[in-house]
């Protein structure tokens, strides 16, 4: 008789005072060049990449399982800290393919923004910062932004089959921008661009 679940349980370690996946079986780097239309000021992303050497942006370190209904994905998301022009670093952003599925994001180290929208035209800004969790329900893009010296980390899990679409995001942007203002963070509407 064949298994109806031939998966083994297995576990990962997470080192909660660096927030690192200890033998990450996936890595997935986004360096600056990678964000190339993300940012306001393309000049100064452009200053980065030359001046910089093309420094990493984030990684996001995964032990995957099969991309099925039933089964969660997890991983370790970390975003470097530092600004292009006015604006901190952030993630690309998007939506999930399949859009009813939602995602957990657990802070543990560093602090910014969940920044998120619908397709509707909604924003919101949710805090991050080490302990504290945020919920982004189904429909809603996320992108995570550090305002803060260190790096941000977090810890994901969402429903396997959820997929990735950047289309809208790469294009179009966020509404809101997290901007460096008299050396503090501010969310700031997205200029027409
Ligand atoms: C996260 C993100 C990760 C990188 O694992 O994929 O933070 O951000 P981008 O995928 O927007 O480049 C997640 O939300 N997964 O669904
Ligand atoms: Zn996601």
């Amino acid at each position: 008789m064949t298994d109806r679940h031939p998966m083994r349980p297995f576990g990962a370690e997470i080192d909660l005072g660096t927030g690192d996946m200890l033998e990450p079986e996936r890595i997935t780097v986004r360096k600056a060049s990678d964000m190339r239309g993300y940012y306001a000021d393309a000049g100064a992303l452009e200053r980065l990449i030359q001046e910089g050497s093309d420094p990493v942006h984030y990684q996001v370190f995964e032990k995957p399982v099969p991309e099925t209904p039933g089964n969660l994905m997890y991983c370790i998301s970390k975003l470097m800290p530092g600004v292009v022009g006015d604006e901190f670093f952030m993630t690309k952003g998007h939506y999930h393919a399949v859009r009813e599925t939602a995602e957990l994001y657990l802070c543990l180290r560093g602090e910014g923004f969940m920044l998120m929208k619908t397709e509707s035209g909604e924003c919101t800004a949710e805090p991050m910062k080490r302990g504290r969790m945020v919920y982004v329900p189904p429909g809603w893009a996320h992108r995570s932004v550090n305002t803060g010296d260190d790096p941000l980390i977090s810890f994901c899990v969402y429903p396997a089959e959820a997929g990735h679409d950047y289309g809208d995001i790469e294009q179009e942007g966020l509404p809101k921008r997290v901007l460096r203002v008299n050396g503090r963070p501010e969310l700031v509407a997205a200029a027409a661009e």
